[in-house]
């Protein structure tokens, strides 16, 4: 199936060349499922990268959760996700002004040169996004900002007005991918959607084929639903990671979430 046809108007108004390129693997994978991979160490990332890795589009780190992290097992890790054609996205949530999140894409991780997509918070202003992406030339790569216009966690500040000043700004920055949507709660995510219209993806944690609520203030919906409200990616961690069959689960929510983008 041609992407254009699956994702209709979000094909054609989603122009950042990572979202086509995101667009384009879920169509080739069958799947809009990021992992979001929060093992502690390097084995436990490449054993789940082998059991999940044919039906996940992306997949979703926290660089710095890793005990035995070094720069070159990291590259190697980065080289067998790209092997599966998979975008690498680091979810930093930067958040400080725009010259201090540019170097912060460099130091000891050197995110800036593996990361196809990072998020962001929107609350020190916009020049956040051009001090990421002036990180990526630096290196002379692409890459795509999600910004956090909703969470999943319980409690969370992220305000309604909030999230339409985020919306606001982010629909007309050209280096900003998509919005992190609240995948727990297909309502807020539809009211999301309704605000974003179809030029920006919307990515969405808080995922389980089992709903309700999770640890420590985490909250979970139902992948369909978010598809079907608006959601482009499913982001999902334990739903996997923690299953007896990773490799299987992952495969449920690949189908679930495919199904559901067909059926929208
Ligand atoms: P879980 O195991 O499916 O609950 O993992 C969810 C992941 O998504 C985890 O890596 C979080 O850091 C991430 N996340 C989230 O859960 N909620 C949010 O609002 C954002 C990110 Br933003």
């Amino acid at each position: 199936m041609q992407p254009e046809d699956v994702w209709g108007n979000r094909w054609r108004e989603c122009t950042l060349a990572m979202a086509k390129r995101y667009m384009t693997v879920a169509c080739e994978k069958q799947s809009l499922v990021c992992l979001a991979a929060d093992r502690k160490t390097m084995s436990g990332l490449f054993e789940l990268l082998e059991q999940v890795g044919p039906n996940i589009a992306a997949l979703k780190t926290h660089v710095d959760l890793i005990d035995d992290w070094t720069a070159d097992e990291w590259s190697r890790f980065c080289v067998a996700a790209e092997r599966y054609n998979l975008l690498i996205f680091e979810d930093r949530k930067f958040a400080d002004i725009g010259k201090i999140s540019r170097s912060q894409m460099a130091g000891i991780y050197d995110i800036r040169s593996w990361s196809n997509i990072v998020t962001a918070h929107l609350i020190s202003g916009p020049d956040i996004v051009d001090g990421l992406q002036a990180a990526w030339q630096d290196v002379g790569r692409q890459g795509g900002v999600l910004l956090l216009a909703q969470m999943s966690s319980r409690g969370n500040l992220l305000t309604s007005d909030y999230c339409e000043s985020v919306v606001a700004k982010g629909v007309v920055s050209a280096g900003v991918l998509g919005f992190i949507g609240n995948g727990s709660r297909p309502e807020e995510l539809a009211e999301l959607r309704n605000r974003v219209g179809d030029g920006k993806m919307i990515w969405t944690p808080g995922v389980n084929l089992a709903i309700g609520d999770g640890e420590m203030g985490q909250r979970y919906g139902d992948p369909r639903e978010a598809v079907l409200a608006g959601s482009d990616c499913i982001i999902v961690g334990s739903g996997i990671h923690r299953s007896d069959n990773p490799a299987a689960m992952a495969k449920q929510y690949a189908e679930a979430s495919w199904n559901a983008l067909l059926e929208r």
